[in-house]
């Protein structure tokens, strides 16, 4: 046993905790958490080795800034990767502190499990640690409002974290949407909330939370060669309601996330609250559509709050129209804004910062963003929707579809996905260099709609380029193209993002052409 038994992690709680001085603390991996984890241990006094797969240059650089301040070891290589023991006289760590791509099956964390090593991941140290003492003294412990689900977790926290600076709070989104949240937690001013967004590999390794509200927007079939089967990647899912202290939220139209709070424990008095794209029932938060269903100043319709006032059986509140959003307000996009409201509102948010939430908030690129009109043709970027549960949110937003899809398919199944959007397809462009997958789910289930193949070049520019032109080809007015891929881009370029660029960039070429 090292000089930290088990039970004595249990008083690692607090920037000025004793025991954080001299734990043996292994972190894996060296990318975004890695680096946020390493740092802060070592300024916690802790002993440090860091251990990835694979070198690169930025990575050298980072092991050397992390050398400066007080980092012990950083090795790199599968071997390091393969063995807990890194420590003097080959001990076991204290503690494993793990970026969240580390599968529980891989050679270290299995090890760890073991030799009956904790392994945290970095969200379990932030709520450990919470704010620096400075910042706990000026400013109080922030509220933690946390987010989970397939898809839509990104979009969530963005508006939530526009929905409380809004309000006045000095807040920050972070956790899987980019910054590390032990950046957040170590901001010597503080916040007074965080937006978290989790996912399932972080929730995983990660102790109850004990958030201010908490929600699972939707689950889906996703990362399961990760988590080994469906039933285990939602269990991690539930996880985020764990001693949720004000509100779990679900999606009123996702059974699964309403059992997942049944199933919670909570704190006693934490309220369940949905929401739902339909006029809102008793605690729930919803949309009444205009009655004469035109657009008229509300955009159409109102969403509104029955949940977070004392009136609820008779009343409910206003908290935004459909006309606050910019451009377009696509069904996903009104529960995404639903759900942050819902999360907002346990945290006191008022109403109309709700509002002003939802006008300051810039859609993320590579989601739904509208690219060009012309001839009456609507080009949309999606290249974010990396599966064919995201995809299915953006086909049903648009009538008439030419749909660009296709790319690594990491093993999923598209057929409810064809099923479910065929009647919108007027012609698919299957883009990747292996779509066979997709193909013979089209060919099964909407073998009616006209499909063009063979933009499967490693070059991911030139088949983009190829494919926009065939869909230039097929688009008729009143139709709009949609790249939504429904599978991952690394088969053809080097993430989402270069793949919505080299669209953008090939409608924009293709339109400067019609136009001379
Ligand atoms: N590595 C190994 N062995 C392994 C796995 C990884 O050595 O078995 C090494 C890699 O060489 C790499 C490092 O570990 O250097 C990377 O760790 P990581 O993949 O966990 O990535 P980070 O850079 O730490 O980024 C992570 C999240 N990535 C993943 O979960 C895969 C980021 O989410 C997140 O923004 C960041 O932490 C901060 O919290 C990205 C993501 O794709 C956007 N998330 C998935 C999603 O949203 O679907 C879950």
């Amino acid at each position: 046993m090292g000089v930290h038994p088990v039970n004595a992690l249990d008083e690692l709680r607090g920037w000025k905790a004793p025991g954080w001085n001299g734990l043996r603390a292994l972190v894996t991996g060296l990318g975004v958490t890695g680096f946020s984890a390493a740092d802060t241990l070592a300024e916690l006094g802790a002993e440090v080795i860091v251990v990835d797969a694979k070198s690169s240059e930025k990575k050298q650089n980072d092991a050397e800034t992390l050398r400066i301040v007080g980092v012990k070891g950083i090795r790199f290589g599968e071997e390091a990767t393969s063995s807990i023991r890194h420590f003097a006289d080959g001990a076991a760590p204290d503690l494993v502190i793990t970026s969240p791509g580390w599968r529980p099956d891989s050679a270290l964390i299995s090890a760890a499990a073991e030799a009956g090593v904790p392994v945290w991941s970095d969200i379990q140290l932030a709520h450990r640690l919470g704010p620096r003492p400075e910042a706990l003294a000026a400013r109080g412990a922030p509220v933690w409002l946390t987010v989970t689900g397939t898809n839509g977790k990104t979009t969530t926290v963005s508006l939530l974290e526009q929905m409380l600076i809004a309000d006045g709070r000095r807040a920050a989104a972070c956790g899987n949407i980019g910054m590390p949240i032990l950046d957040a937690v170590r901001d010597p001013e503080g916040f007074d909330a965080l937006a978290v967004e989790l996912s399932s590999f972080q929730l995983h390794y990660t102790e109850p939370l004990d958030a201010t509200a908490s929600a699972v927007l939707n689950i889906a079939e996703d990362h399961v060669d990760w988590h080994g089967t469906r039933q285990s990647y939602a269990a991690d899912k539930a996880k985020i309601y764990e001693r949720t202290r004000v509100a779990c939220v679900y999606n009123a139209a996702d059974a699964a996330t309403g059992h997942m709070v049944a199933g919670a424990d909570v704190v006693e008095g934490c309220r369940a609250i949905s929401f739902a794209a339909d006029t809102p029932e008793m605690s729930q938060l919803g949309l009444v559509l205009s009655e004469d269903g035109a657009a008229g100043e509300d955009g159409g319709g109102i969403l509104v709050d029955r949940a977070y006032l004392d009136n609820r059986r008779h009343e409910a509140i206003e908290l935004a129209t459909l006309a606050d959003f910019n451009g377009l307000a696509p069904k996903h996009l009104v529960e995404n804004a639903l759900a942050a409201a819902a999360l907002a509102r346990a945290a006191g948010v008022a109403p109309e910062s709700v509002r002003a939430g939802i006008r300051a908030y810039e859609a993320g690129d590579h989601r739904i963003q509208p690219v060009a009109k012309q001839d009456g043709i609507l080009w949309v970027n999606d290249s974010k929707a990396t599966n064919p549960h995201a995809a299915r949110a953006s086909l049903a937003a648009f009538g008439e579809v030419v749909w660009i899809a296709g790319g690594l398919p990491k093993g999923m199944d598209y057929d409810a996905l064809v099923e479910s959007v065929g009647g919108r397809l007027r012609h698919v462009i299957l883009l990747g260099t292996d779509s066979s997958q997709l193909a013979a789910s089209l060919a099964r289930h909407a073998p009616q709609v006209p499909v063009t193949a063979g933009f499967d070049g490693e070059d991911g520019e030139q088949a983009m380029a190829e494919a926009v032109a065939a869909a230039h080809r097929e688009a008729q007015p009143g139709q709009t193209v949609l790249l939504s891929p429904a599978a991952a881009s690394m088969d053809q370029f080097a993430s989402y993002a270069a793949r919505g660029e080299a669209f953008i960039r090939a409608v924009a070429a293709m339109i400067d052409h019609d136009d001379e």
